[in-house]
């Protein structure tokens, strides 16, 4: 990747007030990641605002600064705009959209998703894109470290919580050596991998469990048990009484069933809207499947929003899966 922070570094130079947005529905490196930079740049006297549209992950309310997220967009414009990881402009939400569409203010772009037509479209002031980077909390620890700054145990506990986060614990494609080097550093810094890993993953409620198992039973598997997929209804979700984010991650654990290739997640929002989240293993291309719906993500994780019938959008993806597969 060809950082040019200087550029940045002079520009932060020249500004006071600085607002942070992650992606609607927000991950665990979107949360962690702006968490960072809120952090980075308080400690060089900055005036920072976190703003997401959505609440963030629970189960990443360890991070330093997870309870000072604003919900609603400032009245008042900042002199620079921070967008991390949002994949698309589109993904920060309406209400930001519009206001950055507006602004005089400079606006910039820290991501490692593939770089989509919209993101070469907007007018960002400075884009910072590595697609190689397991996690966009990365591009920020070698900002942090081209600054000079302290690397502080609370700004380590964030870039490390996103960066385990989006490489599923490190299990993902994009885990490089230098995801390991990094996460050393992190560690050498004050992290405690257990603590962080706990902190995230061991806090499931039994109901999201209980919910799991049944939505588990109606598991469909096909094209020879390459493809699976699995449809939460409302009605479900309702009768456990969780939150839908709980019971996403579903699709990780068909993917993880011997012999899948792509898995589908189709999660009902409203009588025939669907999230669908997509998995896939190898070869298999979910973000070009997601493409061919507006949605969008990465080769092996990607997603999209699917209008009509549960068993029609599984017929469209396995004849796209059969594509792939010619
Ligand atoms: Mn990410």
């Amino acid at each position: 990747m060809t950082n040019n922070f200087p550029d940045f570094i002079t520009l932060l130079s020249q500004v006071n007030s600085i607002l942070i947005s992650g992606h609607i529905n927000p991950d665990g490196d979107c949360t962690g990641t702006a968490l960072a930079c809120k952090q980075l740049f308080e400690s060089i006297g900055k005036e920072v605002t976190v703003y997401s549209r959505d609440s963030y992950p629970y189960n990443f309310d360890f991070i330093k600064g997870y309870d000072a997220v604003s919900h609603e967009l400032p009245q008042q414009d900042a002199d620079l705009y921070i967008v991390v990881d949002a994949g698309a402009p589109h993904r920060v939400g309406d209400e930001l959209l519009e206001h950055l569409q507006k602004t005089s203010s400079p606006i910039v772009l820290f991501d490692h998703h593939e770089i989509s037509e919209q993101t070469q479209d907007f007018p960002y002031t400075l884009r910072y894109i590595d697609e190689n980077a397991p996690a966009t909390s990365v591009l920020i620890f070698r900002l942090a470290q081209e600054m000079g700054v302290e690397i502080t145990t609370d700004f380590s506990v964030a870039v490390y919580a996103a960066l385990l986060s989006d490489t599923g614990g490190f299990r993902y494609s994009k885990t490089t050596a230098e995801s390991f080097r990094i996460a050393a550093e992190l560690v050498d810094a004050g992290v405690s991998p257990w603590d962080v890993s706990s902190s995230m993953h061991n806090r499931i409620p039994l109901n999201a469990k209980r919910c799991t198992a049944e939505v588990m039973t109606d598991l469909q598997m096909r094209s020879d048990g390459k493809i699976g997929v699995i449809e939460i209804k409302i009605e479900q979700i309702e009768r456990y009484g969780i939150s839908p984010d709980l019971i996403d991650g579903i699709v990780n654990e068909v993917r993880s069933i011997d012999g899948v290739e792509l898995a589908a997640r189709f999660r009902e929002e409203k009588s025939g809207v669907y999230k669908v989240s997509l998995r896939s293993i190898g070869r298999i291309d979910a973000n070009a499947i997601a493409l061919r719906f507006g949605g969008g993500g990465h080769k092996n994780a990607a997603g999209f929003t699917f209008e009509g019938s549960y068993d029609a959008g599984v017929a469209i993806i396995e004849e796209m899966f059969r594509e792939q597969n010619k």
